[in-house]
């Protein structure tokens, strides 16, 4: 058994993530650590990176919100996590993956918010209603644990592995949206990847934000006005290695590229 500080986590965390290396998963080994101190450790995470690296909150994340995930990871709930400023990237540029230590990609679809969302019984329908625009996204995941393997406690410690985000430029008014049906087709370097449908995301990706917003409120958070929030992976991540283009193709949006390259 360890006895580590919630600040000591937090140091080994941003350690990881600035000196692009691996931890070993702790969350089994500390007695008591369970899912409100791993959303502690998130949160001071968080701050730090916001003071260290001159940023800002931009948004949400939601993680492991399909069946697929939960079952590859032994879990039965998603976690959620917090997207800066700084780890957003341009669509259809090539991007460096120095800074990764795994880099894999995975499709989402991301909702940007024209109100804030408050309160303890959220609705899918009222995070529908607040919703300014809906839009196709990628997400870099990173873990900084190593060979990716962790519980759900590490992974909400570790910002529910969050890295990058890159917001495609085609807006759509989430009423034109089909949230079950629409499908979705991720390739790379011209092969398809996987295939698969907005339901995979809890059934609909409203509801993946619906149970965030709830979970949110009972840490006197919310979502706030313009903040965006990526709704969970439609389909598997997939490993990032450079030279490799991606491209996802969304029902009725068109599709978003990224280039992965070495060097910066
Ligand atoms: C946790 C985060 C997963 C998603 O969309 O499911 C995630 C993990 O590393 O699996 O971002
Ligand atoms: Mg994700």
């Amino acid at each position: 058994m360890k006895t580590m500080t919630t600040e000591q986590i937090v140091e080994d965390l941003f350690e990881a993530q600035h000196n692009v290396q691996t931890l070993p998963q702790f969350a089994k080994d500390i007695p008591g650590f369970d899912e409100d101190k791993a959303y502690d450790v998130q949160e001071l995470l968080v701050e730090k990176q916001c003071r260290e690296e001159r940023t800002s909150v931009s948004g949400w994340k939601l993680g492991l919100t399909s069946k697929a995930k939960q079952q590859m990871m032994g879990v039965h709930e998603p976690s959620y996590g917090v997207l800066l400023k700084n780890m957003s990237l341009e669509e259809g540029q090539s991007h460096s993956i120095e800074r990764f230590i795994h880099g894999k990609l995975e499709p989402e679809l991301a909702f940007v918010f024209k109100e804030d969302v408050k309160g303890e019984y959220i609705t899918p329908a009222q995070i529908i209603q607040s919703t300014a625009y809906v839009l196709p996204a990628f997400e870099v995941i990173d873990s900084r644990f190593e060979a990716f393997k962790f519980t759900l406690l590490d992974a909400v410690a570790d910002n529910s592995s969050s890295c990058r985000y890159i917001l495609g430029n085609q807006l759509l008014d989430p009423a034109q949206v089909d949230m079950r049906l629409g499908g979705v087709v991720f390739r790379k370097n011209g092969e398809v990847v996987a295939t698969s449908t907005l339901a995979a995301v809890m059934g609909n990706p409203a509801n993946a934000i619906a149970w965030m917003a709830n979970k949110l409120a009972k840490r006197g958070q919310f979502i706030r006005k313009g903040q965006v929030v990526l709704s969970g992976a439609i389909t598997q991540a997939v490993h990032i290695e450079p030279g490799d283009h991606f491209t996802a193709s969304f029902d009725g949006f068109g599709t978003i590229h990224a280039s992965f390259k070495t060097g910066e």
